[in-house]
């Protein structure tokens, strides 16, 4: 159920665009996910529930909740207060944490704000996972940080290959780090969910891309 709303939100909001778009791996997609317009109270409480609930449905063990410069810091922030609401005490002392982009050599100094990660249970969470590179880079934060990656939360799972790749990469950072990627929908979720509210040309370019690059 909360699926289908974080959907509808998106489309209200304007997250969700579809048209042509030019993406980070330099694909064309004829759809885009724009986290940053969820950008009212509302909006805001609306994508913490949708973590928080997926978060807890997975029942994944976690000390902090890591959200990696800069999109993932408002993500953090919001999801681990949304978890000690919707999911009590088992949910009050789990921290959160963010890296600087800009190492900070005066006052506290370092590279994290927030709990230290060293030792520590680490679920990253980020806005969209579409080849994994922005991914990889937080694993890469938490090692040298000496914390423990168990897992990321995405909102988005675009379902795509890695470059060379049959499986997704999603897929593939599981195998990598021997960790769950968990996400709110998927664009099998925007297929299914919003078929009826798209053009038939928009939903024919969608199944086309799908079908260039989403392994079976
Ligand atoms: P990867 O690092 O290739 O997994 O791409 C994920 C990043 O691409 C996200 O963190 C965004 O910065 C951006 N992105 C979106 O925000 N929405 C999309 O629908 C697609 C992308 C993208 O460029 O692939």
């Amino acid at each position: 159920m909360y699926k289908v709303k974080f959907l509808q939100d998106a489309m209200d909001v304007e997250a969700l665009k579809f048209g042509k778009f030019t993406l980070k791996s330099g694909r064309e997609s004829p759809y885009f996910f724009n986290m940053g317009q969820f950008s009212t109270a509302q909006a805001l409480s609306n994508v913490a529930t949708a973590y928080a609930k997926t978060i807890i449905e997975s029942g994944i063990e976690f000390d902090i909740l890591f959200g990696p410069a800069y999109k993932g810091i408002p993500l953090a922030a919001i999801t681990v207060v949304k978890l000690f609401e919707l999911g009590g005490e088992k949910y009050s002392n789990i921290g959160y944490s963010f890296n600087r982009k800009e190492k900070k050599d005066h006052g506290e100094g370092g590279s994290i704000v927030g709990c230290a990660l060293k030792d520590k249970k680490v679920l990253i969470i980020d806005d969209v996972m579409t080849a994994g590179t922005a991914i990889n880079e937080a694993f890469d934060i938490i090692k040298t940080e000496h914390g423990k990656a168990v897992g990321c939360i995405i909102a988005l799972d675009r379902q795509e290959t890695v470059k060379d790749q049959s499986v997704s990469a999603t897929t593939s950072v599981t195998q990598r780090y021997g960790v769950p990627v968990l996400s709110i929908v998927s664009l099998d979720d925007i297929v299914e969910s919003l078929k009826t509210q798209l053009t038939a040309e928009q939903l024919d370019m969608i199944l086309q891309y799908r079908q260039k690059y989403v392994p079976k």
